[in-house]
């Protein structure tokens, strides 16, 4: 089985706290940082086995993950077997779809960033104070590059992304770690965990019980996303123009956003927090809040009919086949059970970050302050992960059948408009033309996030 206490906590469950802090840091003086690496870091690492056991949870998680030029300064020099990871991030910006890289924060740009530290807890004082004994250690081994930090949004939006969506409902359960619940993906532990069975590559001895870890900063521009929505209510049914507005956004995520908190004053926080994100293709019409609360229904259905293993190619009424949910995770499109055609799944666990919307920008319909979703995702494979999930299936228009258009969310085409079909229940044949990009990629980088005894044994020697 899995030795989960060899393996970083965020790769498999996720540190799961209200604030985050990515630390991304350059290595100055490889000797020392690897002295200290071994007696101060490693003892700080929370292990997957801690976070699955809450009174053994520190106050202040923290994993590390290095870039490919931070294992070249390390001296690592065998390949870990992953091009893009090779590659870097930076290098890939025309694969991803973005514009260059004029949008990216600037130190994204290159492959000057050697290795990321993750600190998460209820608190950012907590969190300040464990950076405080990181850096005390670490000294002038390191160089503070970038940092960016990421919380959770507030009150009844907790848990939701920036657009108003529920967030981190559908991840696949690892083999031999989780049991899945109705409609889950099952994974062999290969395709998250390198090393494991399912995955195919020859690595390092010491690769295994890792993942690579993608970090992208993406922007949201949530007051012109709204201001789509309220501009293009979808007229169907009878619907008011509000329900025609909600329903359009639904359509363009493939799940509901749910309660406007202010309708819920009243309802325990507990109760509005799992009220929410009803797939569309079983709630087509109408949000359902008490599916979207039922974990054992939120996620059970394949894009299929009933009795049926293989979805229409054809109709879309329920559920756009450019749904963000439904590109990235085209369950019965391909046309088999999904355990036998996809090996393309990512576990996700990013978190949002920047300030809630303020009056004068929903007033305006224009952003002023940075916002969106530092993006976190793991696999054993960036080229079948990620990489796959955002070039040849958001980003490709004729994925999955035919002509269907772009991803609404985070399709990207290097910023030119981008055609999506069947967002129209009433006319799937109707293209509807974005040109703006509501997710906008400020850049990131590719790490590989190691077990305990790599670094123990292997990094820090
Ligand atoms: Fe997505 N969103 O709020 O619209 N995503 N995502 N994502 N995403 C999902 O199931 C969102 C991004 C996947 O199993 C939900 O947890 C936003 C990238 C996958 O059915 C919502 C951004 C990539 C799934 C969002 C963003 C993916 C998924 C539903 C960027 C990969 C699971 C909640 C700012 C390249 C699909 C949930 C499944 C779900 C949103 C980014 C992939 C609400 C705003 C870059 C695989």
């Amino acid at each position: 089985g899995l030795n989960l206490s060899n393996i970083q906590g965020d790769i498999l469950i996720g540190m799961k706290k209200n604030k985050e802090l990515f630390y991304f840091f350059g290595i100055a003086k490889p000797t020392t940082f690897k002295k200290k690496l071994k007696s101060d870091i490693l003892p700080l690492i929370t292990t997957t086995t801690q976070l699955l056991n809450v009174s053994a949870q520190p106050t202040t998680a923290l994993n590390i993950a290095f870039s490919h030029t931070g294992l070249l300064v390390l001296g690592i020099k065998d390949p870990l077997g992953d091009t893009a990871f090779a590659g870097g991030q930076a290098a890939d910006n025309g694969t991803l779809g973005d514009p260059g890289t004029k949008n990216w924060v600037p130190q994204f740009v290159g492959t000057s960033i050697h290795g990321v530290i993750l600190l998460a807890s209820d608190s950012v004082d907590n969190i300040n104070t464990q950076l405080y004994n990181v850096q005390a250690a670490l000294g002038s081994s390191i160089k503070e590059l970038y940092t960016l930090q990421a919380a959770a949004r507030p009150g009844s939006e907790q848990g939701h992304e920036h657009f108003g969506f529920l967030d981190g409902i559908s991840n696949p359960a690892v083999q031999g770690f989780q049991s899945p619940l109705p409609g889950q993906a099952v994974v062999s532990t290969g395709e998250i965990i390198v090393g494991e069975n399912g995955d195919s590559v020859t690595r390092p001895s010491w690769a295994k019980g890792g993942s690579f870890l993608v970090f992208r900063q993406l922007k949201q521009l949530v007051p012109e996303f709204n201001k789509f929505l309220t501009d293009n209510p979808i007229r169907a049914h009878g619907l008011t123009a509000q329900q025609g507005s909600d329903l359009l956004g639904a359509r363009m995520v493939g799940r509901w956003k749910s309660v406007r908190s202010s309708e819920f004053s009243g309802t325990p926080l507990s109760d509005l927090i799992t009220q929410q994100g009803a797939p569309v293709f079983l709630a087509p019409l109408i949000d359902d809040p008490a599916l979207g609360a039922n974990p054992t229904r939120n996620n059970n259905f394949t894009y299929a009919g009933p009795g049926q293993t293989v979805a229409s190619s054809t109709d879309q009424t329920k559920c756009p086949f450019s749904a963000h949910i439904r590109k990235t995770r085209p369950r019965a499109d391909l046309g088999l059970p999904e355990s036998q055609s996809s090996d393309h799944h990512i576990v996700r666990g990013g978190i949002p970050y920047g300030p809630e919307v303020t009056s004068g920008e929903a007033s305006s319909h224009k952003t002023s302050t940075e916002r969106g979703l530092a993006f976190v995702a793991y696999q054993s494979n960036i080229e079948n992960g990620f990489q796959f999930l955002q070039r040849l299936w958001a980003d490709n228009p004729r994925f999955v059948h035919g002509n269907v258009g772009f991803d609404p969310i985070i399709g990207a085409n290097k910023g030119a408009s981008r055609v999506v079909n069947g967002l129209d229940p009433t006319n799937s044949s109707r293209p509807i033309t974005l040109t703006t990009d509501f997710v906008v990629s400020r850049g990131g980088e590719y790490f590989f996030s190691p077990s305990l005894s790599a670094i123990a044994h292997t990094l820090s020697v």
